[in-house]
């Protein structure tokens, strides 16, 4: 439907879908086998490791590790995310979720809220390095919120982030749970209300989420990002010259 050629080109229904929805998908880039080999990297060189950004290990690891550079610029992610937002697309950051077992509930919130980006523009793509069903706390969405900025409030001491939705803005009633296998994903909006709950189980939850922006967004190197953070050119050309962009790393 759009005018990007690929593999992996959107119908006019999904276009309309995530429009209509604020998200799309699962989608499969890769088999669960494929994903193994990928965890056992993540495994070794992500998870109690320093990162580049001292403050914040789970960020930004696609500046310092091959299999997380890769991930982030999947064609099977970077092009559909083309059929939303065009050829020209920066990856300007990169976060692994992190659920261990016992892991507090993560509340409903919009992430425009907490980012440094201007204008608010972003398609996330959100990867299962594990396989994540409801029992280990997958993430919940809220259909549609995305047509709204909700007003955040402080979250209770307890919860995994410090803001959260006001309770009264939502019908969390109307949650979709986003079970995934390992190496599917699903795209949604810089609005889109989602949240996960305390991972009850005794199994672990991984998985990245991607944020796709355009190179008209300026990215601000607030407390989120550390000095230095570099995103990537994913596709396509940047004619605005405003943010900064690494290669893989070796
Ligand atoms: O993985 C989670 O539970 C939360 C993820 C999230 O908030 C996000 O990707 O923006």
């Amino acid at each position: 439907m759009s005018h990007v050629n690929s593999t992996y080109q959107l119908t006019r229904d999904e276009v309309d879908f995530y429009i209509e929805n604020g998200y799309l998908g699962p989608y499969a880039a890769m088999t669960p086998d494929e994903m193994t080999g990928i965890r056992a990297e993540i495994e070794a060189k992500v998870l109690n490791s320093d990162g580049p950004n001292p403050r914040r290990p789970m960020q930004s690891r696609h500046m310092d590790v091959p299999a997380v550079f890769n991930l982030a610029a999947h064609p099977a992610i970077i092009e559909r995310i083309a059929g939303l937002f065009g050829p020209d697309l920066v990856v300007w950051t990169t976060n692994f979720w992190l659920k261990e077992p016992g892991s507090p509930e993560i509340p409903w919130h919009q992430d425009i809220n907490f980012w440094p980006i201007e204008p608010p523009v972003n398609i996330s793509a959100w990867i299962a390095i594990d396989e994540v069903t409801v029992e280990n706390a997958c993430l919940q969405i809220i259909a549609g919120s995305h047509r709204q900025f909700l007003q955040h409030m402080r979250a209770p001491e307890e919860m995994a982030i410090q803001e959260m939705a006001s309770p009264d803005a939502y019908d969390a009633s109307a949650a979709v749970n986003m079970e995934l296998k390992p190496g599917e994903f699903f795209l949604f909006s810089e609005r889109l209300l989602h949240a996960s709950s305390k991972n009850n189980s005794d199994k672990r939850r991984l998985g990245l989420a991607i944020r796709v922006t355009l190179p008209l967004v300026h990215i601000f190197q607030d407390s989120h990002l550390h000095p230095g953070h570099t995103a990537i050119l994913a596709s396509g050309k940047d004619l605005m010259g405003f943010n900064r962009y690494a290669g893989r790393p070796a």
